[in-house]
């Protein structure tokens, strides 16, 4: 099979499909993955035990599908501007669940592509798509196929569209043309670590977790205590603070896909109260990931602050 030209059909169609980035990484452990154990080690994962519990998958992707060669990296750009009106703040929600859950939207764009590699490509390669939720990591596979580089906040990237983007991949057995990473663009500046209220980018690229107002908001399920009551300030879902500052985020594309225009409910989200009216609110959004005694602990955070 001519591994130039299935390389280039792939690339076409998932442009074909919107994404704005693709590129191909070799199934190899990424560099990053002595990184991501010793995070683990310095319990920066906080409470997020599937992490833990993926740890050798990531490590080696043989244990996720055997016979792996390459990994077909992909990117949506999710930013829907300023101007547009209505808008929540990203202060308060953050901007990657502002519109439809990108699990779907993103998750059937993978899929997509997956069918036409077996229809259009080659019906005997395996293959396994991701958005998210596998245990693989995504920006060190993602830097690898030269979407962009992770940079000091730890978010992937992009010299030209930034940071909000999602990331999508696709293990396949299938030998193609891989790609070259490219450099770190971050230079001398530190805006992400001084303008994080809480401290928690303890170090470039390392992110504390337990001190995260993302973490905290979303993946933390107990109660706050005064501390983090107090971390957690004005955000009721997420947090987007070491983005905002980023240049690289300074004069960036709008995303042309309506799914992820922001829904007009949000504008509403502090005076949410009712379990009927927070249900109505995450309903087909990535916000669905947090409980509704969540929203109230956060709700109750943002009083006090
Ligand atoms: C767990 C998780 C979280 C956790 C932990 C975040 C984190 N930094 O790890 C929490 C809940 C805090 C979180 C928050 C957010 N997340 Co999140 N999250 C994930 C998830 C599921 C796993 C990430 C992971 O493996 N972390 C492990 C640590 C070790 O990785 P890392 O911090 O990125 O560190 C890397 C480098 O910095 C480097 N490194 C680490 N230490 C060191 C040390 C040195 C010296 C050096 C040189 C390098 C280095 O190696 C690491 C491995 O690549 C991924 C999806 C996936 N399966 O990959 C999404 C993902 C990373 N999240 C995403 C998003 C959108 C967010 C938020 C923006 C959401 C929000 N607005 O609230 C924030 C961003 C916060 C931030 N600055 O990272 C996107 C990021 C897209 C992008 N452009 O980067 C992903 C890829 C999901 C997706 N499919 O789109 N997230």
């Amino acid at each position: 099979m001519d591994l130039m030209n299935s390389t280039q059909r792939i690339k076409e169609k998932a442009r074909q499909l919107g994404f704005e980035l693709v590129g191909i990484a070799p199934a190899t452990p990424t560099p990053d993955y002595t990184h991501f154990l010793r995070w683990l080690d310095q319990g920066h994962a906080g409470t997020m035990a599937y992490l833990q519990r993926g740890t050798g998958k990531r490590g080696n992707l043989e244990l996720i599908l055997p016979g792996v060669r390459s990994i077909i990296c992909c990117a949506l750009n999710y930013y829907t501007g300023d101007s547009l009106t209505p808008n929540p703040s990203p202060d308060i929600i953050a901007r990657y669940a502002w519109g439809e859950d990108y699990h779907e939207v993103m998750g059937k764009k993978m899929q997509q592509l997956e069918t036409f590699i077996h229809q259009e490509i080659d019906p005997t390669a395996a293959t396994k798509s991701y958005v998210d939720t596998g245990p693989i990591l995504e920006r060190a596979h993602a830097a690898q196929a030269g979407l962009g580089w992770i940079g000091k906040n730890s978010c992937l990237i992009n010299n030209g569209l930034g940071s909000y983007i999602f990331l999508g991949e696709i293990l396949t057995t299938l030998e193609l043309d891989h790609d070259r990473p490219t450099y770190d663009q971050c230079g001398t500046c530190t805006k992400c670590l001084d303008s994080c209220p809480t401290g928690a980018l303890v170090a470039p690229y390392q992110l504390d977790s337990r001190k995260c107002i993302s973490y905290l908001t979303i993946e933390y399920r107990g109660d706050f205590d005064a501390t983090q009551s107090k971390m957690v300030g004005d955000h009721l879902y997420g947090c987007d603070i070491c983005q905002e500052v980023c240049p690289y985020n300074d004069r960036i594309p709008v995303t042309p896909l309506p799914e992820f225009q922001p829904r007009p409910a949000l504008l509403q989200a502090k005076k949410v109260a009712s379990e009927s009216e927070f249900k109505e609110l995450i309903k087909g959004s990535a916000m669905d990931r947090i409980k509704f005694s969540q929203w109230v602990r956060n709700q109750e955070a943002l009083k006090k602050s």
